[in-house]
């Protein structure tokens, strides 16, 4: 057994008595209460899941195993001469809670260098799309195509135990990463830019420095892949694509349904699609400037144009985060560092200065500060992909290290199959005590 799922396994073992001394003698402890605004707004904020993998504090921003974002891009191992961390390493990090060692990031580097092969058929389903299809939706269903090579399905048939379950899933997990860069590359080389790209990988490369060889890019943009995967690799387990990934997997269904499901959850504009969001806007607000810079005022009539027509801020406001993401400041840190006079950065850094004045006079959203979606696509766009449909590709790429990770971490924990209950209105009525009210002035209408 290779040195990452050995320690695994030890972290398993000694994890499971805890979970299930929680359930066996405090099954019954009341931790939270629900309200009705929960129930009918999206259930916000209601402690209902467990995860290990990271926690998303309101204030301060994710933490990946309890470290926060500075301290995981300081204390990973990097490869030599690079600004930012192995990618294998934040994997390692996630499953077993340490900080690899670099002989334990170069044994599962050759791990995932064996598993990346990607089957001749993925490629075919990719070829076969029509033109105009979204790169989410190709990515989905490749990553559905695999589904055949399922190794937990193989040996569920063959009727391994439950305790066994996190091992067959951590095999599928691990290939699935593998493979998902692979797969990224070669959307965006077929949709888009058919002479740079690469179809294989280079052997010698880290799956960073490997991404960006296979989009045909020159460094730094190796740094950017790296940065990128990592600040999006995690967001605790209740954002839609953790519990898209987790809900799908809590049947049993193996992690290619689960990372598809994922992918489709990702695909909406509330949540990963606002990077391309993002970028359509500021590019509807530089086409409208023609070749001047925006004065404050003008940025300002933009914001509010767009609220008072009735859309939302792409790349503001949060369901949990009541700051400025931290993934949003360490994305900035870099384009300090590597592009201070890129146009689109300083667009960036003006609105920033306005719109979280504006969000708060517009009263509605309860936070007015930047996420991360406000600053990737401008980063992307610097190092050559314009194309922002694809920029939720790379979210996806950076998010199923999470999630399946986590969803490891289900099988290994024993989680159950989801299954919230739910009522009718009828009963929230009752339950607020305002069906006789109801009542009464129905049969006013109907006497
Ligand atoms: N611009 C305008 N209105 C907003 C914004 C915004 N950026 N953010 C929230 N609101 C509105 C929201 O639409 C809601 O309006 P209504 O009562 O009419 O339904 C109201 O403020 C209260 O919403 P919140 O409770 O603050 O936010 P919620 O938790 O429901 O939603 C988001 C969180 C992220 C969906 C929301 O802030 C939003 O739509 N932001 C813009 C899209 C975006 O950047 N999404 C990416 C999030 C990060 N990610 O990668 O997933
Ligand atoms: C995420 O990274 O998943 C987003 O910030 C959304 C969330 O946490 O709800």
């Amino acid at each position: 057994m290779k040195t990452l799922k050995q320690k695994l396994f030890k972290k398993i073992e000694e994890h499971r008595p805890r979970t299930a001394r929680l359930v066996k003698e405090f099954g019954n402890e009341v931790i939270d209460e629900v309200k009705v605004s929960q129930v009918i707004g999206g259930m916000r904020g209601i402690k209902s899941l467990v995860t290990d993998i990271s926690y998303l504090d309101p204030m301060e921003g994710i933490r990946y195993r309890g470290f926060t974002l500075p301290e995981v891009l300081k204390q990973l191992p990097k490869p030599e001469g690079a600004e930012m961390p192995y990618v294998e390493g934040l994997y390692y990090l996630l499953l077993t809670g340490e900080i690899p060692t670099q002989n334990e990031i170069e044994e599962l580097m050759v791990d995932f260098k064996n598993r990346r092969i990607v089957p001749h058929y993925v490629w075919d389903v990719i070829d076969s799309f029509p033109s105009g299809s979204h790169p989410m939706a190709i990515l989905s269903a490749a990553v559905m195509s695999l589904e055949r090579e399922s190794h937990f399905n193989t040996e569920y048939k063959k009727g391994i135990s439950k305790m066994d379950y996190w091992d067959a899933t951590y095999e599928d997990a691990t290939n699935l990463i593998a493979k998902m860069p692979l797969i990224s590359a070669y959307i965006y080389n077929k949709l888009y830019s058919p002479e740079n790209g690469h179809r294989y990988p280079d052997p010698s490369l880290d799956l960073g420095a490997n991404f960006a060889y296979m989009m045909g890019k020159e460094q730094p943009y190796d740094d950017v892949s790296r940065m990128y995967f990592i600040i999006h690799a995690d967001h605790e387990s209740g954002n839609v694509s953790a519990h898209t990934g987790h809900l799908v997997a809590s049947s049993l269904s193996d992690v290619y349904y689960a990372t598809s499901a994922m992918i489709n959850g990702l695909a909406g504009p509330l949540h990963g699609l606002a990077n391309q969001e993002v970028l359509r806007w500021l590019q509807g607000l530089k086409a409208k400037m023609g070749n001047k810079f925006p004065s404050e005022e003008e940025l300002k009539k933009y914001v509010w144009d767009t609220l008072n027509s009735g859309q939302v801020i792409p790349g503001y406001g949060h369901a949990v985060l009541r700051k400025t993401d931290p993934r949003y400041t360490v994305q900035r840190e870099f384009c300090l560092k590597h592009m201070p006079n890129d146009e689109l950065f300083k667009y960036v850094d003006a609105l920033y200065n306005v719109v979280p004045d504006i969000l708060r006079e517009h009263g509605k959203a309860k936070n007015p500060w930047p996420n991360v979606d406000a600053q990737s696509g401008v980063l992307q766009w610097h190092y050559g992909i314009k194309e922002y449909d694809f920029y939720t590709v790379l979210f996806a790429i950076g998010r199923s290290f999470g999630v399946l990770s986590n969803i490891i971490w289900d099988r290994a924990l024993g989680y159950s199959l989801e299954r919230p209950k739910s009522i009718t209105t009828d009963m929230l009525e009752k339950m607020v005590g305002i069906d006789n009210e109801i009542k009464s002035k129905e049969e006013l209408v109907t006497s």
